[in-house]
């Protein structure tokens, strides 16, 4: 399978009728995964947005095999459809999960890692959207440090999120999977390339993509991408794989853009001061420091 570009992903769409906002860039995600994966992908879906818009009965959003696993067990329900097919005879199909942050990080981490440590011929994608986002914005483990959710108010003394946001990719590396790595809907063909390549490995993959959520980040719908892209470019979040033990970089922004310019287009961030800028500035050039330092490119 040489599927590497939006242009040349199959253009028969297995993910579609859903109600999800305009400029969704979950959704994005799962639909452009599953054009890579194709009619054989059996999908598993936690509670989070990507099940809620998708099964809407009797109206089925997913083209392919589909089903929603309870919100901590995606991990688990992905193990069980793949040994179960298997013990069936069945040999041409990819198990796929597409969890949320929460689902990820937070409540479904212990049945990812567990996964992970059988080594289960599974792709588990998380679409990260930094919140809770289906139940209405509240922070999960992956919200980043000041972002303003309902559950982390900005009031003068408290502003936003006071807590970093995990790093699941170097989580689930920290394993030893055969293959991790992160992406950004902002950078498509990228994401695209590296599901295909997940789905050509034999054993546990992990693919981590930020997918911004306009209702959750005061964002315009036709941002999505711009937004997505610029999380890469201006160094918050970096496009890297791990594969046999080592860390590689997709990118390495020569000069990264303003964090400024990226935090005060989104509502979620407007509240920031000059001061709070600079410590999430501060910790993005110390991350790459290690970044440099440990990944090769
Ligand atoms: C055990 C359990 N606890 C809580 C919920 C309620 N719940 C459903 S979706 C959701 C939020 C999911 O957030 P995330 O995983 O980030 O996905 P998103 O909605 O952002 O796509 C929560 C808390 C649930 N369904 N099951
Ligand atoms: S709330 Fe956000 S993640 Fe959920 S469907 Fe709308 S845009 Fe997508
Ligand atoms: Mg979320």
């Amino acid at each position: 399978m040489a599927n590497k570009t939006a242009e040349s992903i199959s253009s028969e769409e297995f993910f579609y009728g859903h109600k999800a906002c305009a400029g969704c860039g979950g959704s994005l995600a799962v639909r452009a995964a599953l054009k890579v994966l194709g009619q054989n992908a059996v999908s598993v879906l936690p509670a989070g947005c990507m099940s809620a818009v998708g099964f809407n009965f009797p109206q089925l959003c997913f083209s392919n095999n589909s089903i929603i696993s309870t919100f901590a067990g995606t991990a688990s329900m992905l193990t069980g459809v793949e040994a179960g097919l298997r013990a069936k005879g069945y040999r041409d199909f990819t198990a796929v999960g597409f969890a949320g942050d929460g689902g990820t990080a937070d409540i479904g981490i212990q049945a990812l890692s567990g996964a992970i440590d059988r080594n289960d011929d599974i792709i588990y994608i998380c679409y990260d959207n930094e919140a809770y986002m289906n139940t209405g914005i509240q922070k999960s483990g992956l919200t980043p440090y000041g972002a303003k959710t309902t559950t982390t108010p900005a009031g003068k003394n408290i502003h936003g999120n006071i807590r970093p946001k995990k790093n699941m990719f170097e989580i689930v590396a920290a394993h030893g999977i055969p293959y991790a790595a992160t992406a950004s809907v902002g950078y498509l063909p990228d994401f695209i390339e590296k599901v295909r390549k997940a789905s050509q490995i034999k054993g546990t993959k992990y693919i981590h993509v930020i997918a911004p959520c306009p209702t959750g980040w005061g964002v315009a719908p036709d941002a999505t991408i711009d937004i997505a892209r610029e999380a890469v470019d201006c160094g918050l979040w970096y496009l890297a794989e791990y594969e046999n033990g080592e860390f590689r970089l997709s990118r390495r922004p020569k000069e990264f853009t303003s964090v400024e310019e990226h935090l005060k287009k989104q509502g979620r961030f407007r509240h920031l001061t000059d001061e709070d800028i600079k410590i999430i500035t501060d910790s993005r050039d110390k991350k790459w420091e290690y970044i440099d330092r440990t990944f090769s490119l």
